[in-house]
């Protein structure tokens, strides 16, 4: 039978899109609970339909619900994940709370679905962060093929993925600076002003001198892709862009990389488009990429002094592909294998 459905932080940008994916993809269910915080209660958002009424989530029972998809911050799914997966339901959390623990797998499931095999010691499913979703898909692929020696990136983060706060500081900052110039800008959401602007931090500041986003990236991929020590460095940017982050990376295999294999692989891949597989240096970009539901690179190119290092760049959606498609497809994958 179908499951029953709940969305804890519907009315953020990525619970929002949640709720647009499961009527768009046909996702079978027996019905879908909304909760967000009190602030919300009572609203009514519409779901595949059906006028569905917002449960402030500090009263929401999880004992009728199969499939929980927690998208309301980190210190609300430390708060009540596990009291929802010991009511029963199967949590498939997109914060950073679970992501580590050795009984809560991180799934991308074009890379890594093997790991569900039921549920889970937690009864969470940890879904990774934004900007390690679409590396990884792409990382998989070059490790099958030529092994990796190291990954440097540096990406150019999205406002929407500070929510739905985020993009309307962006917004009101950058109608105020064109207004007047010479305005402060708001500062409340990204550390600096962020319109006209770049801001290398993401998240909070660690002791190594990496921000928590940057090690993030490192920490997830290595559980992903089942390689713990692997190299992946990173600078994290937010950008005045209102969604979809886009990231440089760059890659030493552990063998010499032919381009033309290279992007045959890589275009091979599920939901991945690559943009300068016949005419070389195209590109994508958030405003241009075209289908929010793939993986777009662009960009490829194998370094002349070392046949072994290869740069490109990529764009993905993040509200889609780094959060609720992700979740979305770790739930189809659950139930068409029948693990719930
Ligand atoms: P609300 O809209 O009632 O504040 P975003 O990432 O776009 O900022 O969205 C965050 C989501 O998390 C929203 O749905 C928000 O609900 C929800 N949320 C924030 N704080 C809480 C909380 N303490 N309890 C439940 N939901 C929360
Ligand atoms: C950002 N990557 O772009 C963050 C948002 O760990 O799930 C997602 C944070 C996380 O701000």
């Amino acid at each position: 039978t179908a499951p029953r459905l709940a969305i804890a932080g519907a009315t953020g940008a990525v619970g929002r899109t949640l709720i647009e994916l499961i009527a768009s993809r046909g996702l079978r269910h027996r019905g879908v609970r909304l909760a967000a915080s009190a602030r919300s209660a009572g609203r009514v958002v519409d779901v595949d339909g059906r006028a569905t009424v917002v449960e402030d989530l500090e009263h929401t029972d999880f004992s009728d619900v199969d499939i929980a998809f927690f998208s309301a911050g980190t210190s609300v799914s430390l708060q009540w994940a596990r009291k929802a997966a010991a009511q029963g339901a199967l949590v498939i959390d997109n914060t950073n709370a679970f992501r580590m623990d050795p009984d809560t797998p991180l799934v991308v499931p074009q890379v890594n679905a093997g790991v569900l095999t039921g549920r889970p010691a937690s009864g969470i499913i940890a879904n990774p962060n934004c900007s390690t979703i679409p590396l990884v898909r792409l990382l998989s692929a070059v490790q099958e093929r030529w092994g990796i020696r190291q990954v440097v990136v540096s990406t150019y983060q999205a406002a929407s993925g500070q929510g739905e706060h985020g993009i309307t500081e962006l917004r009101e900052g950058s109608e105020l600076a064109l207004r007047d110039p010479g305005a402060e800008l708001p500062a409340e959401r990204f550390t600096a002003p962020l319109a006209f602007n770049v801001v290398p931090f993401i998240d909070k500041l660690l002791d190594s001198g990496f921000t928590l986003e940057e090690q993030k990236m490192l920490q997830e991929s290595r559980k992903i892709l089942g390689l713990p020590h692997l190299d992946v460095t990173t600078t994290c940017v937010r950008v005045p862009v209102v969604n979809s982050h886009s990231e440089a990376v760059w890659v030493e295999a552990a063998a010499p990389v032919d381009r033309t294999e290279l992007v045959a692989r890589l275009a091979a891949l599920p939901e991945v488009t690559v943009h300068d597989r016949d005419v070389p240096g195209r590109f994508p970009t958030p405003l241009t990429a075209g289908n929010p539901d793939h993986v777009h690179v662009g960009r490829v190119r194998v370094a002349p002094h070392n046949p072994r290092g290869f740069w490109l760049w990529l764009v993905a959606d993040n509200l889609r592909i780094g959060a609720a498609l992700n979740a979305v497809q770790i739930a189809e994958n659950v139930l068409e294998r029948g693990l719930l």
